[in-house]
């Protein structure tokens, strides 16, 4: 009995990955035989949060005729899944509170099967019910989760009831304040996996930091007993045979020749893992990606990341992208600007968006949504960043366009940050040794047109990362190419925000430039292209952003109502004039990169 409890206790962190909340465990669902359940589901909107659990996760019906039930899913209405829910109905449009959503689905157990449910994303706050039985929850409205059910799932129908809440709250990631749309609902699929008794729970394949050539990584099976894990990577005459440890794990390491993925050839490979029982595929890509002084290089080149930040969202549509056509359009866009890296702001996107992006040839920085105003001294903190930090590389740890993971945005200087953030550092170089970390702060030391970056954070830091507003949150101290940039380590920099709002259509002569023209946008992309010029440790640039974004925050009466105008695309998805300046910088800095 005490093997068995230390054994499911080992199992149950392992499969956490690094963030010890043991419910999540990690199925690759790709290459697995999975049942959609997406579609449309019922749902009760519980404006007061009032709703019995014990009655809605059983779906409880009124006994009799004398009986009365006041929340109920028949004849309820419904929503899609995935999507949120503030764009499917016009009283939803602001909502933030519970709703309740029900699915019945079809099942035929099969003995001997491992059965997950598996969530692609639940905006905020998640309570799982299958047959009326709690079967957990999860926090945080932008990572994939999932439990097994093996125990609770039975043949025929089964009756699974989400319990949704997307209420901002001062103890959350992000917390009270964010300058996005709080959406809410079911975002992403939901599906369920199935997997033999003894099987592959994850994996990680990766070239080692700055190899072109050694793969390095491990394939974590369930069960310790002994066995062979094969690896087999036909496309590069690969294949072959690892032994796993009394912990169940065979760690890889081998040399390979490989045509190395890169924004000018995303090439990707054909993966495939057995263990005894059990096989899972994937198309794994290989490059290299280290720091060397203050370069970023890539297969062993110096590269300029041509970024652009977008959100989750489809402005035209006004909710959150959730189809692989919205992941596409966006970065269709993206590619359109000529830029080579993508900063997927502010939070980890759907993996549909990953995998897409790194087939078209993008590099990727990804974060969580660690945004300003987070409790640092709340001594919770640390493990729900943690949390969210280590489900997000566990996800997309095999993404070879992830180059970085970055573990906040904008948030103070102070020695509970500095702490906070340093161990997160030193977690996620420990879940991941080899990526980059990164982290964008808003802090400097200004003293005349000098601007000198010294945040503590660099320290942990592989890329440093400014967000700085000059021309519109911060005039300019002195002309553009006057600003002296300088930094107290000797990294490279990335500009991951910079910008201003403009709206489309409104227009202003070169002279008489006011704020909110799109002719004031323009002139400050080419004021702020002129600062770059001078910075010569400056390794890529990331305007702030691709497409104007809803925003509850921004309530200009006459040029935002709701929307953050930044974008070099309009909420229609209309090039505004900056979005040129930039393409030209691009095209520029493409030929340097030839
Ligand atoms: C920032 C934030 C970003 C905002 C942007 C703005 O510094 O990182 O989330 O949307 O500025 O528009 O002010």
């Amino acid at each position: 009995r005490v093997s068995e409890i230390k054994y499911y206790v080992f199992l149950m962190l392992v499969l956490s990955g690094i963030s010890g909340y043991a419910q999540n465990s990690n199925v690759n669902l790709t290459g697995r035989n999975v049942q959609n359940l997406d579609g449309k589901w019922n749902v009760i909107i519980d404006w007061y949060d009032s709703g019995s659990a014990t009655a809605i996760s059983a779906n409880k019906k009124p006994a009799g005729a004398t009986d009365f039930t006041e929340f109920s899913f028949d004849n309820s209405q419904t929503l899609n899944v995935p999507g949120d829910w503030n764009s499917q109905r016009a009283e939803l449009k602001y909502y933030e509170g519970t709703i309740w959503y029900k699915r019945d689905f079809n099942y035929t157990k099969k003995p001997g099967k491992h059965v997950f449910l598996s969530f692609g994303a639940v905006s905020y706050r998640s309570d799982i019910y299958l047959n009326g039985q709690k079967i957990g929850s999860h926090e945080g409205g932008f990572n994939s989760f999932n439990f097994e059910v093996t125990d609770q799932i039975k043949s025929g129908l089964n009756l699974l009831v989400v319990k949704a809440n997307n209420e901002r709250r001062a103890d959350a990631i992000p917390a009270r304040k964010f300058d996005w749309w709080n959406y809410g609902g079911i975002t992403r699929s939901v599906n369920i996996a199935e997997t033999p008794e003894d099987y592959i729970t994850d994996y990680f394949i990766q070239l080692q930091k700055g190899s072109p050539n050694q793969i390095q990584g491990w394939v974590q099976n369930s069960s310790r007993k002994p066995q062979h894990i094969k690896l087999a990577i036909p496309g590069a005459g690969i294949d072959k045979t690892f032994k796993t440890d009394t912990n169940g794990r065979a760690l890889i390491n081998l040399n390979a020749k490989l045509v190395l993925w890169s924004p000018a050839k995303p090439k990707l490979y054909k993966v495939k893992i057995s263990s005894s029982a059990d096989t899972v595929e994937d198309k794994i890509g290989f490059r290299s990606i280290e720091v060397k002084g203050r370069d970023i290089v890539l297969n062993g080149r110096p590269v300029f990341l041509r970024g652009i930040s977008f959100h989750e969202e489809v402005p035209q549509r006004q909710g959150r992208a959730s189809s692989e056509t919205d992941s596409r359009m966006l970065l269709t866009w993206a590619k359109e600007l000529g830029c080579n890296f993508i900063r997927l702001a502010h939070y980890p996107q759907s993996e549909q968006t990953v995998r897409l992006a790194e087939e078209m040839g993008f590099m990727m920085w990804e974060e969580i949504p660690v945004w300003q105003g987070i409790q640092f001294t709340n001594p919770e903190i640390l493990g729900k960043a943690n949390m969210m930090l280590g489900e997000m590389i566990d996800r997309d740890k095999n993404r070879c366009g992830i180059i970085i993971w970055s573990l906040s945005n904008e948030t103070a200087p102070s020695p509970a940050r500095n702490a906070t953030l340093k161990q997160m550092a030193a977690d996620a170089r420990k879940a991941d040794p080899s990526r980059l970390i990164s982290s964008a702060y808003d802090h400097f030391k200004n003293s005349r047109n000098e601007i000198v970056i010294d945040d503590p954070l660099s320290e942990s830091l592989d890329v440093l990362a400014v967000n700085k507003y000059m021309g519109w949150y911060q005039s300019w101290p002195a002309g553009p190419g006057n600003v002296i940039w300088k930094s107290n380590f000797n990294k490279p920099l990335i500009f991951s925000e910079f910008g201003s709002e403009a709206m489309y259509g409104n227009h202003g002569s070169k002279d008489t430039a006011s704020l909110w023209t799109e002719e004031h946008q323009e002139q400050l992309y080419k004021d702020n292209i002129e600062m770059f010029k001078k910075i010569p440790f400056l390794r890529g640039t990331c305007p702030w952003i691709l497409a104007d974004f809803r925003a509850p925050g921004r309530m200009h009466a006459q040029f935002q109502e709701g929307w953050n105008r930044k974008g070099l695309l309009s909420d229609k998805g209309f090039k505004k004039k900056a979005w040129y300046v930039m393409r030209r910088f691009y095209e520029q800095k493409q030929k340097q990169d030839l």
